[in-house]
């Protein structure tokens, strides 16, 4: 079943509406076979299976051109399966996304351990096109599928003690070889200050490019935080806790002077080993300038009025 398999060889000019139709033929067809089997997509409400192709265009969207499907899903940051770019997109297909559980914890008054299909029912997928940019200096404009992360996290209702939000990512060695050596302190943890949560810009992803989300992405839920370093957009999620203290990441610990909790992308504030003025867009030769919050400063930099983001980096 190629619509679901981890983005499954197919390239960005597959993902038209021919080929969405085409595939979702195909889903029938395999689903009707698969009948009294677990499909990978039953975590979907029964209409978005059919119909992640063509999710409703959210606000915020870039208009640039987008990285290809290929780029998206072939050259990626996800340390749980080794180091190297295209380790995700070789071992990811080892990590079981069905089924699936998210606890939601801490300065709560509804905490709740739910089933990602019943964590999802709520809410109406959206799609929007984000620039993602990697603190090592690369940016793709990637097509997600979500919704707003403050929608979910409202229904938890936080006490007036939640000033933070702490993430944390499935920690299974079995699953995630690169967790077997001491790269970062496991599971991966990251965190937003409550304001930052609840930022119409924040989502979380449940697919890209019309499709659920390969696993090498952060199948099947993950953050997206556009105005900070990718690595804040935290993937694979298996825990939400809701704390007064601010969380510490696993970046902050493995190196606190090059990683701080705000990770905001700003050009004017070099990472100790590299500079942060200049880009490389995934697929184009010549350097972009880096725009302050990545381009999003109109929509959040009210969040850090009067703060010194030297400090505060
Ligand atoms: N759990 C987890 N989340 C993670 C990472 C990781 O190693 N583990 N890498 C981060 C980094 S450094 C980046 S740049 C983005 C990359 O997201 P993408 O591969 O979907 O482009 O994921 C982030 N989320
Ligand atoms: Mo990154």
């Amino acid at each position: 079943m190629v619509w679901i398999k981890n983005g499954g060889g197919l390239t960005a000019s597959d993902v038209t509406p021919e080929a969405v139709y085409r595939q979702r033929r195909r889903f029938m067809q395999a689903g009707a076979a698969m009948l009294g089997s677990a499909l990978a997509t039953s975590w979907l409400p029964a209409e978005a299976r059919v119909s992640l192709g063509e999710p409703k265009p959210g606000p915020f969207s870039t208009d640039e051109d987008k990285t290809p499907f290929d780029d998206v899903t072939g050259y990626n940051n996800f340390y749980e399966f080794g180091t190297g770019k295209r380790d995700p997109a070789r071992y990811a297909d080892r990590l079981r996304t069905d089924p699936w559980s998210v606890a939601i914890e801490g300065e709560c008054e509804k905490p709740s351990t739910l089933a990602l299909e019943d964590l999802l029912k709520p809410h109406a997928f959206e799609e929007r096109i984000y620039r993602l940019r990697c603190v090592e200096g690369w940016s793709m404009v990637i097509p997600w599928i979500g919704f707003p992360l403050g929608d979910l996290l409202k229904r938890f209702q936080p006490t007036s003690k939640a000033k933070y939000v702490e993430f944390q990512t499935l920690y299974d060695p079995k699953q995630m070889p690169g967790q077997r050596r001491a790269v970062l302190d496991w599971p991966y943890v990251e965190g937003l200050r409550m304001d930052e949560a609840l930022h119409p810009l924040t989502i979380l992803a449940v697919g890209l490019y019309g499709q659920v989300l390969p696993n090498q992405n952060g199948a099947p839920l993950r953050l997206v935080v556009p105005w900070k370093y990718g690595f804040k957009s935290i993937k694979s999620i298996v825990r939400i806790r809701f704390r007064e203290t601010q969380p510490t990441s696993s970046w902050m610990k493995a190196a606190p002077r090059e990683y701080g909790f705000y990770s905001n992308v700003n050009p004017d504030v070099p990472h100790p080993r590299w500079s942060q003025k200049r880009e490389r867009r995934i697929g184009e030769f010549r350097k972009r300038r880096t725009l302050m919050f990545n381009g999003y400063g109109e929509q959040v930099a009210s969040l850090y009025a009067g703060m010194d983001l030297r400090k505060y980096f």
